[in-house]
């Protein structure tokens, strides 16, 4: 098995959007049991011969950390848009967090801030480079908004931990973007 992008897409597709379309359910923190997953996934027959290991693997050969397995579990790590909310541990974020976007969603966020949109929270990148990456998917120059994230933090926003380079918030009021 070496199409892990397909599989990794489509993983996402079922842990962060569509879990009901696999016969899943999502615990509230996100997991659902793996070997639902794979049997879920083997019905359809282009991963007909998907094995655990498989899951394993494309994890691990990702560029970015969309996925964990601890024990006999997997989770997506953040992206989730499903109806009922998933819980995330609340953590303290750093000083300053980042958000790539693309130019022509700046009025709007200098108005309105950061909102979450389709998906549950807001996301946000732990360094400049990780907000660019982000920000191109959607405009060749992108824009990087720094984030007061410690002091939105301190007066009550809340934060939440993604994986090493993507944390997650509540709505981000724009006192708390530098739009540079
Ligand atoms: C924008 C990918 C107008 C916001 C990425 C963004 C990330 C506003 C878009 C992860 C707004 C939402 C998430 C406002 C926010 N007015 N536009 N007030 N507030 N926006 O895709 O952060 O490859 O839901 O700037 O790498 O772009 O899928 O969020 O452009 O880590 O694993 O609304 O998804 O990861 O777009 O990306 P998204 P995002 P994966």
């Amino acid at each position: 098995m070496n199409d892990y992008v397909d599989l990794s897409k489509e993983v996402s597709y079922a842990l962060r959007h569509s879990p009901s379309e696999y016969g899943l359910e999502l615990d509230e923190y996100g997991w659902v049991d793996t070997y639902k997953l794979l049997k879920a996934l083997k019905r359809n027959e282009k991963w007909a011969f998907l094995e655990l290991d498989d899951l394993v693997n494309m994890i691990e050969k990702s560029n970015k950390k969309r996925h964990e397995i601890i024990g006999n579990k997997i989770r997506a790590l953040y992206g989730h848009s499903t109806f009922r909310i998933i819980k995330r541990k609340v953590s303290k974020p750093p000083e300053f967090l980042y958000h790539g976007t693309t130019n022509k969603f700046i009025t709007s966020i200098k108005e309105k801030g950061l909102l979450s949109q389709e998906r549950q929270y807001v996301h946000l990148s732990l360094d400049v480079e990780t907000a660019y990456e982000v920000g191109k998917r959607r405009d060749r120059k992108p824009i990087i908004l720094k984030i007061k994230a410690r002091l939105a933090w301190e007066n009550g926003i809340r934060f939440y931990f993604g994986n090493d380079n993507i944390w997650l918030s509540d709505d981000i009021p724009s006192k708390y973007i530098e739009f540079s």
